[in-house]
């Protein structure tokens, strides 16, 4: 029995290794300044943590296999276990945890408390039960009063942003369901969430981030090469988590402004 546990850990520990060290079911292309970075501190994780893992279950299919049932076993001793071993296996964790924690700081400060180029291209981001909306300032660089009062859903676009007509800022506003970006350029998010907490998740972007209600949270990458993107919603928010998708499309600055425009166009 020690024999076929042993046979079962460690073929399961090869097995989901190989997957990874194959990279099966990689991460999708990184389009973002900041892609490599993460890619890079991703990396090491995995690595790092799947030393570790191997290291563990190797050892636990051998003592499995060492200390099974035999005629000639020696009696059983209880133990109050090791203080030393304790001590020293949760200090390299804890070393490990933060050292790695510190490493990536850097790289979660750069999108968030850093603050975005004054020519970043604002994109006002709203999740709701199921959808997520871009808007974007228009011309005069200001976004137009929102009331919830005035939200409603079923209406899609500006309606269920509850865009108030009668600001004068948010009657060059564009309200989009699709995420228009130019390429090479900073894009500073702003994450607003109308009902419940989703999350804004652009694997391509290696961006990431919740949207709660009540908050208006700052973000930003930039986009670095031209492409349709997934977006989807990362937090279990309803019935309708599942559909509660998007796509990004980051094209030229030139393709960004016609498109800008005739959206502009359209509202007069
Ligand atoms: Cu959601």
């Amino acid at each position: 029995m020690g024999l076929v546990l042993l046979i079962v850990i460690w073929l399961i520990t090869i097995l989901s290794t190989y997957f990874f060290v194959a990279k099966t079911w990689w991460l999708p292309v990184g389009a973002s300044a900041a892609a490599p970075a993460i890619d890079h501190h991703f990396a090491t994780t995995f690595i790092i943590m799947g030393i570790v893992f191997v290291a563990a279950q190797l050892s636990l299919g051998a003592l499995v296999w060492m200390y099974r049932d035999r005629k000639d076993a020696p009696k059983p001793k209880y133990s109050h276990g090791n203080m030393k071993m304790e001590i020293i296996w949760t200090v390299l964790t804890a070393v490990l945890f933060v050292g790695l924690n510190l490493m990536s700081s850097s790289i979660w400060a750069s999108e968030r408390f850093r603050a975005a180029d004054p020519g970043a291209v604002r994109v006002e981001v709203t999740g709701m039960q199921f959808a997520w909306y871009f808007r974007y300032p228009g011309p005069d660089g200001r976004f137009g009063t929102t009331k919830p009062e005035l939200e409603d859903a079923s209406s899609g676009g500006e309606g269920a942003l509850g865009l108030d007509t009668a600001d004068p800022a948010s009657k060059d506003d564009v309200v989009s369901g699709t995420m228009f970006v130019p390429v090479n350029r900073e894009v500073e998010v702003i994450l607003r969430a109308h009902d419940v907490i989703h999350s804004l998740f652009i694997p391509a972007m290696r961006f990431k981030q919740d949207a709660v209600p009540g908050l208006a949270i700052h973000m930003h990458f930039t986009p670095t090469q031209t492409g349709e993107y997934e977006i989807a919603c990362a937090e279990l928010c309803g019935m309708g988590h599942y559909k509660m998708h998007g796509m990004l499309k980051v094209v030229s600055q030139e393709e960004f402004d016609q498109w800008l425009a005739a959206r502009e166009a359209e509202k007069q």
